[in-house]
């Protein structure tokens, strides 16, 4: 039996989020298995719904070799994104509300069908998603120098923060989605690049991984829920007046400026 207090750790990360500010990260004082760890995320998630924010979908992170290498993690986790987070298309995030924040280009799902894990595979993903967008995931980690180990970024929701989903939606069937082309640009300057097969493969077989890990804590993605398949590019950090722009071939672009 674990002795770890769920509930507190969750809303000690919460506090951390509200007030802009950096903790220790979590391992460095209490150990915590995975399984723990999403217990306390759950707990984090129940705070969040409690405060009056809805959930607009789960999201995977850790998927590609880009970001895996530059968090010094192995494994994809999952986390969620609310409505608080979501920018609209060309908007602004705010500096001051948040910690160190970084973005990273991605390419987000948006499900037509309810789909029940275990066993999924990315073709019954295909299947059941509506329309993808391209999406730039602005995390925002609570813990200092932004780093963390596996159970720490799972407790802290995966680092989630802001989100901004592209405004063109386009059905999955209109492109292979492994062989578009994604750039991040910041200033109008390349700051990374990669395509869609960068994220396990193919941006479905992420949201497949995902609906079969809900399936171990008996959940699952419902229609309406837009998914993020995780980073394909590593993650930049970002600095007041910055313009950042991600275009993804077929897909179109997404945008928003930092004041
Ligand atoms: C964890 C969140 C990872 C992604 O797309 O890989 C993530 C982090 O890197 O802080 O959202
Ligand atoms: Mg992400």
């Amino acid at each position: 039996m674990s002795s770890v207090d769920y509930k507190s750790i969750a809303s000690f990360l919460h506090l951390a989020e509200v007030e802009k500010r950096e903790v220790v990260r979590i391992t460095k004082e209490t150990p915590l298995s995975i399984e723990d760890a999403y217990r306390v995320q759950e707990e984090l998630v129940a705070l969040k719904l409690e405060q009056g924010h809805r959930i607009v979908g789960p999201k995977m992170g850790l998927t590609s070799r880009a970001k895996m290498k530059q968090m010094n993690v192995e494994e994809p986790i999952y986390g969620y994104i609310f409505d608080y987070m979501v920018v609209p298309d060309g908007g602004s995030i705010k500096r001051q509300e948040l910690i160190h924040p970084k973005v990273e280009a991605e390419i987000a799902f948006i499900m037509g069908k309810d789909i029940e894990g275990p066993g999924i595979t990315g073709a019954q993903v295909l299947a059941a998603t509506e329309y993808v967008v391209p999406a730039l995931e602005i995390i925002d980690s609570r813990y200092e120098n932004f780093q963390f180990t596996l159970p720490d970024v799972i407790a802290d929701n995966a680092s989630s923060s802001r989100v901004v989903i592209g405004n063109r939606p386009i059905r999955p069937d209109q492109l292979e989605l492994d062989l578009v082309g994604v750039t991040l640009f910041i200033n109008g300057e390349i700051k990374d690049l990669g395509a869609g097969a960068a994220v396990v493969g193919h941006p479905a077989n992420s949201i497949a991984m995902l609906a079969n890990m809900l399936a171990r804590r008996g959940e699952k993605i419902k229609a309406g829920d837009v998914i993020l398949t995780g980073g394909i590019t590593g993650a930049a950090m970002l600095s007041v007046g910055d313009t950042v722009l991600a275009k993804a071939d077929g897909l179109g672009e997404v945008s928003f400026k930092v004041s």
